[in-house]
């Protein structure tokens, strides 16, 4: 149980801008600090004295302030609502760490500040390989063939109001690129959460099941086992989905993300989402649909997404997102301000179902306590850790272990790195830790 007579301890969020040239510079050279879990100490003891805050003489008590003593905005000053000025710091940031090439990039969600499984539509990441459209939706087109007529036997073009009248469903569901925390492979100390895991984000999906689709256009599916997904966009962004996926009812084509149409961004009017499997399958500006019988192996799945492994070969085809958990608050660039109680709160999520446990430690994985996860906890969905502690002023490592509902344990660098070796750049799943020292700084560091 939360005492909370504990005296609380403070957080100062990480600077707006969070890379300082000192550590663009770093992270281009590579530099990072190695620890071994032999050198931790033990962990912090729970035992703070009580003390009440002090409130006299605050004015913010003893004095109306403007917003009680003025007539307050009018409804509709703003017809679409935004967030309050005081948050102009919670945005997506591209990383200075990676080129912009043309319009492919990614911008980055600040999980740092965000609450809760579902991410603001405005804040959910980006990932470009031709930069993005506004999409004029009564000129869209989804287009559902097979790769011969024998596979798909009334193959069919679409128009949103056709799809709309569709019996449609709503899930929650994350979404995170092959590539997310990927350059901590490279031992590439990237300093916030946010360009470590933004990559990832949450929201409730609406859409009709794909599965729908295909049944409508007459599908085999004895014999049309893959289905190839295409993009508008210039990226010919195309995927290879098993049939597995389509069949289960789980592999929706949406419309609407968090109660409204997709955000251009993400794809308006139409994508793909393909729940638990890495982003670039959730093609966006989808515009067709081929059955097939076998592996298409495009341009995104033989040369790209693909894992290096220690023997030298390609692994393919490892499109679904193993269990993985970060903490958020606190993380790299925070400091912590002064000695008490923290909520120590983070996301856990499993591309194979529901997340089981989260574990934290505070000694860098020699002690571990388990975490109070936030319900429901849904299949293929962010779900959110709180565990309570207490610094004591001293340094510590946190990390956080997810379990998922298969009893997979997320790996931690030694043992990833056993299996994947050092030469990839995707699917990286392994405990991150996140050192703070006595001033209260928090950093990234590698526990082996
Ligand atoms: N048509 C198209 N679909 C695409 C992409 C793209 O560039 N073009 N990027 C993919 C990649 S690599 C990812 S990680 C996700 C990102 O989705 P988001 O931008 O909505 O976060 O979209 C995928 N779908
Ligand atoms: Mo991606």
């Amino acid at each position: 149980m939360v005492d909370i007579t504990r005296q609380p301890g403070r957080l100062r969020p990480a600077p707006e801008n969070f890379l300082s040239e000192e550590q663009v510079r770093a992270v281009a050279a590579g530099r990072r600090d190695f620890l071994r879990r032999s050198l931790l100490a033990a962990g912090a003891t729970l035992t703070v004295p009580m003390a009440a805050r002090a409130s006299e003489g605050d004015s913010n008590i003893l004095q109306n302030p403007e917003w009680t003593t003025t007539l307050g905005q009018p409804v509709a000053t703003r017809p679409y609502g935004l967030p309050s000025k005081f948050e102009s710091n919670v945005i997506r940031r591209e990383s200075p760490g990676l080129a912009r090439v043309g319009g492919a990039s990614v911008s980055f969600t600040p999980l740092q500040s965000m609450f809760g499984i579902i991410t603001p539509s405005g804040l959910h990441f980006e990932r470009h390989h031709q930069g993005w459209h506004d999409i004029d939706p009564a000129r869209h087109r989804l287009m559902v063939n097979g790769s011969d007529d024998s596979l798909l036997k009334k193959p069919k073009v679409y128009t949103m109001d056709d799809l709309m009248r569709l019996p449609s469903v709503s899930r929650i569901h994350f979404v995170e690129c092959g590539a997310n925390t990927g350059l901590e492979w490279g031992n590439v100390a990237v300093p916030t959460v946010q360009y470590t895991h933004g990559m990832l984000s949450c929201s409730e999906f609406s859409g009709v099941p794909l599965k729908v689709l295909l049944e409508d256009c007459g599908v085999d599916y004895k014999r049309g086992r893959y289905v190839l997904a295409e993009g508008a966009d210039g990226s010919s962004m195309t995927r290879t989905i098993p049939m597995e996926m389509v069949e289960n009812g789980e592999v929706m084509v949406a419309w609407g993300q968090n109660g409204e149409m997709l955000r251009p961004e993400n794809g308006y009017p139409l994508r793909l989402v393909v729940p638990g499997v890495q982003g670039v399958s959730w093609v966006k500006w989808l515009r067709r649909i081929e059955v097939g019988d076998k592996p298409y192996a495009t341009k995104d799945e033989a040369v790209h997404y693909i894992d290096l492994l220690p023997s030298g070969l390609h692994r393919q085809y490892s499109s679904i997102q193993e269990c993985k958990s970060v903490i958020a608050t606190p993380s790299g660039g925070q400091t912590l301000l002064a000695k008490g109680f923290y909520n120590v709160s983070g996301l856990a999520w499993s591309g194979r179902g529901k997340i089981k446990q989260v574990d934290v430690s505070a000694d860098g994985g020699i002690n571990w306590r388990t975490a109070r996860l936030e319900g429901p906890v849904q299949n293929k969905a962010l779900t959110r850790f709180n565990i309570d502690w207490v610094w004591d002023g001293k340094p510590a490592i946190l990390q956080s272990r997810a379990i998922d509902e298969t009893g997979y344990v997320q790996p931690t660098y030694g043992q990833l790195r056993a299996v994947r070796g050092t030469k990839s750049i995707y699917h990286n799943n392994a405990i991150q830790s996140w050192k703070i020292v006595e001033s209260g700084e928090v950093s990234n560091v590698q526990v082996l």
